[in-house]
């Protein structure tokens, strides 16, 4: 199967980390995508979409050796953990413990989209940055790191779904300050774990997994070109048998 996704290493992707934990690591052609790349007034053109699989032009996109085409994150990570070869799942039974893990999915999922809007907000020229914007966004972010710290202190049975969506939100805060220089205008200086301590705790455990190391801070080693994510789009269509 085929993971078309941003190699960005700098923030932990909880796609990888579920096909870590799964044990498909060595069944996934990584294939790099940047779909920013696309927006108008690159010189990129379409280089690097991927909409002939995904109308959203959206990464995560998982592409089946079937050419069955899964998007959406959570769509994705939920078909990885099923095909799981590591008697691993991120994913408890139903129950209180599956609705918590899965509310922690969607809250901490929420956390890093509207995060991913904040940086979009960033790129507007200073005078043309909304400060109601970021004073609609902020209080979002600042009441889910509280209740993530609620969370961890109860303290968790094993590793969840939730708690991998937990490692991608709050490591793409930091990307945002540090990759794109993000001069915030209303808490230039956030750091998520002051004054959550148990917060803190989890993650310096937690960025300790194999599924966090095996990306997380390391270069891509792979081929990102253009030519090779086309030619990977079109294997897929191939299998689709959309083209001969
Ligand atoms: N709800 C989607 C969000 C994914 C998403 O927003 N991906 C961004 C990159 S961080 C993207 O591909 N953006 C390109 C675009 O919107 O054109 C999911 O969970 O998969």
């Amino acid at each position: 199967m085929k993971l078309f996704y941003s190699p960005f290493h700098t923030f932990i992707h909880k796609v990888l980390v579920t096909i870590h934990e799964a044990g498909l690591w060595d069944d996934v052609t990584f294939v790099p995508t940047y779909p920013f790349k696309n927006r108008e007034g690159e010189d990129q053109g379409d280089a690097y979409s991927i909409a002939a699989l995904n109308p959203l032009n959206k990464v995560p996109t998982l592409a089946l050796d079937s050419g069955q085409v899964v998007y959406g994150s959570q769509a994705v990570v939920e078909c990885i953990d099923s095909m799981s070869k590591s008697g691993k799942h991120l994913y408890p039974p139903a129950g209180p413990t599956r609705w918590d893990a899965i509310t922690r999915l969607a809250l901490a999922d929420t956390m890093f989209e509207t995060t991913v809007m904040l940086v979009m907000e960033g790129w507007n020229p200073e005078e043309n940055q909304r400060i109601e914007f970021f004073e609609w966004i902020w209080p979002k972010i600042i009441r889910g790191c509280d209740s993530l710290e609620a969370a961890c202190k109860q303290g968790f049975d094993g590793f969840d779904i939730g708690q991998a969506s937990m490692l991608h939100a709050i490591s793409y805060m930091d990307f945002r300050v540090n990759f794109y220089d993000a001069k915030d205008p209303l808490y230039p200086d956030f750091d998520c774990f002051d004054g959550r301590p148990n917060l803190k705790a989890w993650w310096e455990e937690s960025i300790q997994r194999p599924s966090v190391t095996s990306h997380y801070n390391r270069d891509f080693e792979g081929d990102d070109s253009a030519a090779f994510l086309q030619k990977n789009v079109q294997e897929v269509l191939a299998a689709q048998g959309a083209i001969k």
